[in-house]
């Protein structure tokens, strides 16, 4: 498999997301034939679905890898387990969340993958981290994500400072 530029959106709302989300990333890094290449910051984002849950914290990852798309998803998958991620309520809080967002610029679109992620277009709390990492950024059949953004509020999205004492 040739090198591949990969995006990831991680989301947490529950048990310390600033921590779930920090970890993940971490781990992300720690996949087999894979390597971190940048990192959004942190955002808080006011929950899309049921709003009767916490708010959420979300950041994307860069990564560079040469798994297969079907091999990235089951480390993703694994890493949700770590983090006892279980799939209780539909929209509903969860420990974390992992999506890969784009495979370079593949289009792949089977039961168990869809990329890019359908939901990219609608969510700010996916548009504005990946615009901090590449705004030029083109996503395959939507466009670039910095006119895709100009279409996107940015309400109910907050970025979050540094955690004090965090590695840079
Ligand atoms: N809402 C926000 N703000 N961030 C998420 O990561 C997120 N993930 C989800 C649902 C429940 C749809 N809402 C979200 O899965």
């Amino acid at each position: 498999m040739p090198e591949v530029v990969a995006y990831i959106g991680l989301g947490s709302n529950l048990e310390n997301p600033q921590m779930q989300v920090e970890s993940a990333i971490d781990e992300l890094a720690g996949l087999p034939e894979t390597a971190l290449r940048s990192r959004s910051s942190l955002y808080r984002s006011a929950p899309m679905g049921p709003q009767d849950q916490p708010d959420f914290v979300n950041a994307v990852a860069c990564l560079e890898t040469t798994l297969p798309p079907q091999a990235l998803l089951q480390g993703l998958q694994a890493i949700e387990q770590r983090h006892g991620r279980v799939r209780a309520q539909h929209w509903g809080p969860r420990t974390l969340d992992l999506d890969i967002l784009l495979y370079g610029q593949y289009m792949i679109d089977t039961e168990q993958l869809k990329i890019p992620h359908p939901g990219i277009a609608q969510r700010n709390f996916v548009l504005y981290p990946l615009a901090e990492i590449d705004s030029r950024l083109d996503i395959p059949g939507m466009g670039k994500v910095q006119e895709l953004l100009a279409q996107r509020s940015a309400a109910g999205l907050t970025r979050l400072e540094q955690t004090p004492g965090a590695a840079q």
